[in-house]
């Protein structure tokens, strides 16, 4: 028993995440439909012992649904979300189209579940945004910091895997490798620039006025909604690195009053979803590689901030798996808040 649930875009990298997240949680439903554009609709879908076949998104879709989980792209939640809330489905958004509108709850369970406490099965069809991959991993790390001591400022490098940018950018990256050791050209299809042993800017759009893409004005305005506050300063450079499926941030952080390393590690240490993999004299750091098909986010390197004698900040890093907690957990996770 349980809801009937929907997976909009199920044959992506998240959405085939989702199927693995349901199954692993043991999550209760009483049904559930697998949803994807009309190329993809007629595949079969072994899910838990059954055989599904993909159906094609439409308007039609969400009349018997509690709740929808999409992962198909902005556009796609932009024309079907309105479509699903209005057939009563409470509508769990990966996507970036509703994260910032005024009355969508943005949720991270671990760090702000109360924003999405007048959500009820049955009460209505409702949105809920799943943040940025990129910002859950921080703030999976920095909220239990913040509660000790109010983060004033926070910097933040990314590592960003390849996929962020969908199942087709980790294929690049695979026959990129390939190409290259074979000692032929890489043909950069999806990102604009060699993959394989390279480095870039992250892809997104840029605001050519400002210089910042649009993933990181978005963990700055969503970092500032899931907390609730516009009183911190946030800045950030994110950067895509040839790694798979996890990423890795670097963040310094400046509080309100001190924080030592041994009471940052304590709250760090019993803040759920958070592992720590922090031995300085074995020189072992969390790679992303420990995150990889990890539910937790993994931090380290947590030392006090050395540019100034007074500095009362934190330096940490933090690496995450992007397609589960980043994406895929994140969202299940607010379908159990649900249940609840
Ligand atoms: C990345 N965070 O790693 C991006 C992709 O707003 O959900 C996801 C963009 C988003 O490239």
């Amino acid at each position: 028993d349980g809801p009937s649930i929907a997976v909009v875009g199920v044959t992506g990298a998240v959405g085939q995440e989702f199927l693995q997240v349901l199954k692993e949680r043991n999550f209760p439903y009483k049904s559930i439909k697998l949803l994807a554009s009309a190329r993809s609709a007629g595949k079969q879908q072994e899910f838990e012992g059954e055989t599904y076949t993909v159906e094609e998104l439409t308007e039609n879709s969400f009349n018997d649904v509690d709740i929808a989980l999409f992962s198909a792209g902005g556009s796609i939640s932009k024309k079907f979300g309105p479509v699903a809330q209005k057939a009563g489905s409470i509508v769990v958004d990966n996507s970036s189209a509703f994260r910032m509108t005024e009355g969508v709850p943005l949720v991270i369970p671990e760090v702000n579940p109360d924003a999405m406490s007048h959500v009820k099965i049955g009460g209505g069809g409702a949105i809920i945004a799943n943040p940025n991959c990129s910002t859950i991993i921080a703030l999976m790390a920095v909220t239990p910091l913040h509660r000790l001591a109010k983060v004033k400022r926070m910097i933040v490098s990314t590592y960003q895997a390849a996929s962020g940018a969908g199942a087709a950018a980790m294929e690049e990256l695979k026959e990129q490798t390939r190409d290259v050791l074979d000692g032929k050209e890489a043909k950069p299809v999806i990102f604009p620039y060699q993959y394989a042993f390279n480095l870039f800017s992250h892809n997104s759009g840029m605001d050519v006025e400002m210089g910042y893409n649009e993933e990181e004005l978005k963990m700055v305005k969503e970092t500032k909604k899931i907390w609730g506050t516009s009183d911190v300063a946030i800045t950030a450079t994110c950067i895509r690195v040839p790694v798979m499926r996890a990423h890795a941030e670097s963040i310094n952080l400046e509080f309100d009053k001190d924080i030592s390393e041994a009471d940052a590690l304590a709250a760090l240490a019993a803040f759920p979803g958070v592992s720590i993999i922090d031995d300085r004299s074995k020189n072992r750091f969390p790679t992303p590689l420990d995150a990889t098909t990890r539910d937790d986010v993994y931090v380290g390197r947590v030392r006090r901030d050395i540019s100034r004698s007074d500095a009362k900040g934190l330096e940490l890093f933090v690496c995450g798996d992007q397609i589960k907690k980043g994406a895929a957990l994140n969202a299940v996770q607010i379908a159990e808040l649900l249940l609840k």
